[in-house]
């Protein structure tokens, strides 16, 4: 069985990071190793949440593995808390990376042209400095914007967005993958480009109007456990998009749907079934 190794926080309640990508990554028939970077008693949209750091945990329980001669098919990053937890995640690529072992990050820092509470500029750009070091970037437009001193608009052309991708394929990943973006009215979805072999990746589906916090999360947890299965950069893709995007409909279609994530527990059958077509 492939093994994934996630670095992000433990939110023990809302429906994000940790509490996501282990239960969907398992999911799909990979084993989920994690290392959590903090323990919150919710993510940060809620008030008066707690924070236990974990900075001082990371190097003990990485060399614990290495004496332990663990190896990783895939290395995903998500949401990490601090300077020094990004400096531990490039230490942590250089210890357990390699030619087989995908480095996939989700700079999770910002969403609707605004950085989360937690983060500022300069960790932007140490994390643009992060993203330099991945086989895959995922931002979405936001943080995007805030790794290449972009401005930020809402209202893009192709041209906009092609001169973003050029400028984010400088930080120097091999493919970057923007998220939430479409070219047609109605529609979002996800727009790339693979550096060596020159590929777009792009693929609409269609938009429905409601934010729900995690989402980038779920998006990201099925296209690395997607990638680790096999399938190709289109369809992982194309399969996360979709499987997002259903699982924010039925959770609109929940009249006792919580305020604070979606109901991805719902929709995992499905992605199950089918990833197992896709696989077949
Ligand atoms: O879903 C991204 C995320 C992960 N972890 C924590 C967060 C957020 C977004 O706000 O607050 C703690």
């Amino acid at each position: 069985m492939k093994r994934i190794l996630t670095i992000q926080d433990i939110s023990c309640l809302g429906k994000c990071s940790i509490t996501v990508a282990l239960p969907i990554i398992s999911a799909m028939g990979v084993e989920t190793t994690i290392l959590p970077t903090a323990v919150l008693s919710t993510h940060t949209m809620f008030p008066d949440f707690t924070v236990k750091d974990l900075t001082d945990q990371l190097i003990p329980i990485t060399e614990h593995w290495k004496s332990q001669n663990v190896k990783f098919d895939a290395i995903y990053t998500g949401y990490l808390g601090s300077a020094e937890e990004i400096e531990i995640a490039k230490k942590i690529f250089a210890d357990f990376g390699g030619d087989d072992t995908l480095i996939f990050i989700d700079p999770v820092m910002a969403d609707n042209g605004k950085l989360y509470p937690a983060f500022d500029l300069e960790y932007a750009k140490l994390n643009a400095g992060l993203c330099g070091e991945a086989d895959i970037i995922v931002p979405n437009l936001t943080e995007a914007c805030f790794m290449t001193d972009t401005e930020y608009k809402e209202d893009y052309d192709k041209a906009y967005i092609d001169e973003l991708l050029q400028k984010l394929t400088k930080l120097g990943a091999k493919k970057v993958i923007l998220t939430g973006i479409a070219f047609n009215d109605g529609k979002t979805g996800v727009y790339g480009l693979d550096t060596v072999t020159g590929e777009t990746i792009a693929y609409e589906n269609n938009r429905i109007d409601a934010a729900f916090h995690g989402t980038g999360d779920i998006f990201a947890s099925v296209s690395v456990g997607a990638l680790t299965r096999g399938l190709s950069l289109n369809d992982a893709f194309k399969l996360a998009a979709d499987y997002t995007a259903k699982t924010i409909q039925v959770t609109l279609d929940n009249p006792a749907k919580p305020w604070y994530g979606v109901d991805f527990e719902a929709t995992i059958p499905e992605l199950v079934d089918e990833l197992r077509k896709l696989i077949a």
